[in-house]
């Protein structure tokens, strides 16, 4: 018995390792239930009171060993396994990587981004506001009865004859001061219409952004202490403004505000056609009668509004000589940025 014993032993260990072994059969053909181990041990029976404890002492130790040779033999294969599948799998880490196109701001959306930045770094709030609008708050309201002139200037689309596609963003600034009292500080940047025809400078749809600041004792001082600013920003620290007097029918006194040409500084070049100012905003001090229509006494409240289209601002700032470029969507263009 002790040499089947020790056949088995020798057998199985050699079996296993062996390439390519399929180390679960050979479990089950020497260790399992009716394996060739377990058969040596039910013979025990047959065997004498003295050989029984070492026939069994030595059946123990050849399951043990086989075990243990299993345990070697299936680590040895996983950890070959997984040597194999690292190597396959090897990944070179010097090859250049796949670029993947990561979009970017389109140049309106930055500039708009950039008065907001620099207004909200003064205080202001951003108000939002419908762009389908009643004429009550695109024109009435902003004292431009029908039949005014300055319906001419801002024709827009109808959509009946009281509902309009809005020609400014004034009349959002309308409805907060309708619905607030001051102190009052916003701005409001946004889409506007007009029925112009398209050219380099025109086009009937739009980008505006426009202030308004309403409390006890604003002056057009403020104004220009504001615009001051907001140019010095936009345009860098020596920036100059400069105020022409103007008529708008929702301010009094107005007035066009233009800049110190930023690209020569003044002296005179292409860009400000040797003018050495470029025009950027209109501004001036709130009607009396747009006060009262939106519910603040003009007697107790003062306030300063202005308004510049984000289209001139892109053109001036880089140089773009057709508004056309910044709606079409070439890349080639858009690129650039
Ligand atoms: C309220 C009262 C007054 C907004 C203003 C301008 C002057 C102005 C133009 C700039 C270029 C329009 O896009 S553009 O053609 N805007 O010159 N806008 S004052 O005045 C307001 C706004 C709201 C309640």
């Amino acid at each position: 018995m002790k040499d089947t014993l020790l056949k088995i032993k020798t057998e199985a260990i050699a079996a296993l390792a062996e390439d390519g072994a399929d180390i679960e059969a050979l479990r089950i053909k020497y260790l399992g239930k009716k394996g060739e181990l377990t058969a040596v041990l039910r013979g025990m029976g047959k065997l004498s009171a003295e050989e029984r404890p070492v026939i069994g002492q030595l059946a123990n130790d050849i399951r043990a060993e086989i075990e243990a040779e299993i345990e070697k033999q299936s680590a040895a294969m996983k950890s070959a396994a997984l040597d194999a599948r690292l190597k396959a799998e090897k990944l070179d880490v010097t090859i250049p990587g796949t670029k993947v196109p990561v979009g970017k701001p389109h140049p309106l959306a930055m500039v708009q981004r950039q008065l907001e930045e620099i207004f909200l770094g003064m205080g202001y709030s951003i108000a939002e506001g419908p762009e389908v609008e009643y004429d009550y708050y695109n024109f009435q309201a902003l004292n431009i009865p029908p039949d005014h002139p300055a319906r001419d200037t801002q024709d827009t689309f109808y959509i009946t004859e009281n509902i309009l596609l809005r020609s400014q963003t004034s009349p959002v600034q309308a409805r907060v001061m309708e619905k607030q009292q001051p102190p009052i500080k916003i701005i409001s940047p946004g889409r506007v219409y007009r029925s112009d025809a398209v050219d380099a400078t025109h086009s009937p749809l739009f980008h505006q952004c426009e202030g308004l600041v309403v409390d006890k004792g604003i002056t057009m001082g403020d104004l220009k202490g504001t615009l001051e600013m907001f140019a010095q920003t936009m345009f860098g620290a020596d920036t100059r403004i400069r105020f022409r007097p103007h008529h708008f029918p929702f301010t009094e006194p107005s007035a066009e505000v233009d800049v110190s040409c930023f690209a020569c500084g003044g002296k005179g070049c292409r860009l400000c056609k040797g003018e050495g100012w470029i025009e950027i905003l209109g501004a001036g001090m709130v009607h009396p009668n747009v006060l009262r229509m939106c519910g603040i006494d003009p007697e107790v409240y003062s306030g300063f509004a202005f308004g510049l289209g984000i289209e001139r601002i892109v053109m001036l700032k880089y140089h773009i000589d057709d508004m056309r470029h910044l709606y079409e969507n070439d890349v080639r263009f858009l690129h650039q940025f």
